[in-house]
């Protein structure tokens, strides 16, 4: 199933001159500030997000799973749905895979599939927290942190096959996420499971092509209740440093405890150089995986500002990685998507109007006022049409949530696909 570029542009006819007198409204006022407008907009229009490929049927919990009609069940399925999204949003260029869940079978067609879509392919994700069918050795009590070094060199060969296969589809980066951990006091040694854990990952770092990446992704807790291995930014970042220049910390957004200061976290992060990315979501109690903006858009909205200040004043740190994970429970899974991008390049334009100049003044004066003035200026300021500008600017649906719904696309998707097939992932 591919759009067709017509179809958006006939839609985009019905609200262009909507778009224009409010973009115009805003420009005015933006340039009045001091703001260039256009410098704005192209940011937006390169910014690309990853899509991940476990995230786009239905999601569950251990209460249920609702299925979706219509969901990918393979994995050009998938990248035909990230192609539709692409397609409307112009801002998921890439789509990142987990491994076992989404092994290409034909590698040339995959890759020219994902080309048609102007799809690229973002981080792979290794996958050490379930046993799969071919696994002798269970990865029940962990995996790289695991006692019995048969399984550690199970799951250090897993990140490796992972690597080849990235490597293959021209990704560029391995995310490592562990469950390893206890749920119990007493159940494991936290110093010889860290140890471990340090000493696989640097067996896994050694084999990472030279012009890879290393993302390690931190948790508090979940599916392990007591402990988890690498839980928090710290134990990632001191791990990263143990490993080399090309490791870096990954930030999930729902992988903090109620309250956490995750702007702080990332200042701190590209401050030091190590910060790699991101797993964007949102969250109100733990790992809820939201859709982005929906419960906390103003936190959102601090963590670009800190990745706005970090982008201009680290140069020590790479340009992050920009990814959701997320799990659809309840909407429909491309919609979800569509919503968490628009939050995400809404929180992103805003951050880019803050005045970083008079913010700083403001700072050195103590005049604490005016510092959340300055920021409250920039988020109160409506966006949309900057976003809307970016979107045209690259071909893309001035609404597209709204163009996803009127052009039935889950409708023809049920029709292709039937109403039961089933994504794999979460
Ligand atoms: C763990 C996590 C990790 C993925 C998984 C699907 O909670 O965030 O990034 O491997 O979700
Ligand atoms: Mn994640």
């Amino acid at each position: 199933m591919k759009i067709d570029k017509q179809h958006i542009e006939e839609r985009n006819q019905q609200s262009l001159d909507d778009h224009l007198e409010s973009f115009d409204y805003i420009a005015n006022r933006l340039t009045k500030n001091g703001i260039e407008v256009e410098n704005v907009v192209q940011k937006l229009a390169d910014f690309q997000v990853a899509i991940p490929s476990w995230a786009l049927g239905a999601g569950g919990t251990r209460f249920g799973r609702f299925g979706f009609q219509g969901e990918p069940g393979t994995l050009e399925q998938k990248i035909d749905d990230v192609g539709a999204i692409h397609a409307l949003t112009q801002t998921a260029g890439a789509i990142s895979l987990h491994i076992p869940w989404d092994v290409p079978k034909d590698y040339t067609a995959i890759k020219e599939l994902a080309q048609s879509h102007q799809i690229s392919f973002d981080a792979v994700n290794s996958n050490t927290f379930q046993d799969q069918k071919n696994t002798t050795k269970s990865y029940k009590f962990g995996s790289l942190s695991n006692i019995d070094e048969a399984i550690r060199e199970q799951a250090v060969e897993h990140n490796n096959e992972v690597i080849k296969i990235g490597n293959k589809l021209g990704s560029k980066s391995l995310t490592v996420w562990l469950a390893d951990g206890a749920s119990f006091p007493g159940q494991t040694n936290f110093q010889s499971a860290l140890k471990q854990t340090q000493k696989s990952l640097q067996e896994i770092y050694a084999s990472l092509p030279e012009d890879w990446k290393l993302f390690i992704e931190y948790k508090p807790y979940e599916p392990n209740f007591y402990s988890t291995v690498i839980q928090d930014w710290g134990t990632s970042f001191m791990l990263a440093n143990e490993c080399g220049e090309k490791a870096y910390t990954l930030v999930d957004l729902g992988h903090h405890l109620p309250n956490t200061n995750i702007e702080q976290i990332v200042s701190t992060l590209m401050m030091k150089g190590k910060l790699g990315g991101f797993h964007f979501n949102d969250s109100k109690y733990g790992d809820d995986d939201l859709t982005v903006g929906s419960v906390k858009p103003y936190a959102l909205f601090l963590i670009f500002n800190a990745l706005v200040y970090g982008m201009e004043n680290n140069p020590q740190n790479p340009y992050p990685a920009w990814m959701i994970d997320a799990s659809h429970n309840i909407k429909d899974p491309l919609e979800d998507i569509i919503q968490s991008l628009e939050a995400i390049q809404e929180a992103y334009a805003k951050a880019l109007l803050v005045d970083q100049k008079a913010l700083n003044e403001a700072q050195q004066n103590h005049d604490v006022v005016k510092c959340q003035e300055i920021l409250q200026d920039a988020h109160r300021t409506d966006v949309r049409p900057l976003l809307q500008k970016a979107r045209l600017q690259n071909g893309g649906a001035l609404h597209p949530l709204k163009t996803y719904r009127s052009l039935g696309i889950r409708k023809q998707l049920v029709a292709e696909r039937g109403a039961n097939s089933v994504a794999t992932g979460l």
